[in-house]
């Protein structure tokens, strides 16, 4: 039976965001509306720590945001190493709606920004700021991706129409060395969208979604027959194949299909995905590599 409209989110800050897309997919609103109004809930509290203000900052200090934005007609947008603006997901929509681009970084992004009108403003919060004083002085040897500075959001949705969209925003790996960006930007990494098969988006050790391409390879593992659980399965499997030490890392992969399934798979427990849809919302735990 069709199961629309329904939107699917990374980690447990996916509730609150579906809720916001929610009300436009019930207003018979587009996906791709939908998309960017859910993720803007995360990227403007404070308290979730990984996207948008309030992000922990890179080595030097300063947050540093990554973002895009996908449609059903293969229109996309992005924005990376973009500072002092609090909806990078929304500058994203803007290169999609307003450039012939499909991706702009660092102080472009940000000129481009404000000429569109948003307004820059310090996003590094006390606590964010206190947290990575301490790490400073605790001699820096902390893994960069643990189970607690991965969170994403990564948001899927499908809507009346039956049309596709996705967002992904974070402010990336705690810590990491001034000028990375991670996968959450790149298309086809940490966020791809075919409206003739499913759409896909990423959480955890961006480098290792980036080396696998890897949320276009789950929707073309959907295209091929795959249910979107197996294909996010097979995406984790394949990087772990190449990885000695892949129970060291978290990578996760959410998928939502045409018909409005979705399933999610990653390498250690810990990743679990927000669902909103017509029988209310839902927490769930993604499967595991290890269990
Ligand atoms: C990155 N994938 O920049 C992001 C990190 C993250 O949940 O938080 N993922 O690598």
């Amino acid at each position: 039976k069709p199961q629309k409209p329904i939107v699917v989110s990374t980690w447990q800050h996916g509730l609150a965001a579906n809720e916001a897309a929610w009300q436009v997919l019930t207003n018979n609103g587009r996906a791709i509306d939908a998309v960017e109004t859910g993720v803007r809930i995360p990227e403007a509290d404070p308290k979730v720590r990984t996207v948008g203000l309030g992000g922990y900052p890179d080595s030097s200090g300063k947050v540093t945001l990554d973002a895009c934005i996908m449609d059903e007609n293969m229109n996309c947008g992005s924005v990376a190493y973009l500072q002092n603006i609090k909806h990078p997901i929304s500058v994203a929509r803007k290169v999609m709606d307003d450039t012939p681009h499909v991706m702009l970084v660092g102080e472009g992004a940000q000129q481009f920004a404000k000429q569109q009108g948003f307004i820059e403003e310090n996003l590094l919060t006390e606590e964010s700021k206190l947290d990575w004083q301490n790490w400073l002085s605790s001699g820096q040897a902390k893994k960069l991706i643990n189970i607690e500075n991965h969170d994403t959001i990564g948001m899927l949705a499908l809507d009346n129409k039956g049309n596709l969209s996705g967002a992904c925003t974070t402010s990336g790996a705690a810590y990491k060395l001034p000028g990375r960006v991670g996968d959450s930007p790149i298309i086809g990494a940490g966020l791809y969208v075919d409206n003739e098969v499913g759409a896909a988006t990423a959480t955890g050790m961006g480098e290792l979604m980036m080396k696998t391409v890897g949320c276009h390879l789950v929707v073309e593992l959907m295209r091929q027959g795959a249910s979107p659980q197996e294909a996010c399965r097979q995406a984790v499997q394949r990087i772990a194949n190449k990885l000695d030490d892949f129970e060291q890392f978290q990578v996760g992969f959410l998928a939502l299909n045409k018909q409005g399934e979705y399933g999610a798979f990653c390498i250690q427990s810990g990743f679990n995905y927000a669902v909103r849809d017509a029988q209310g919302e839902q927490l769930i735990d993604a499967k595991n590599l290890l269990e």
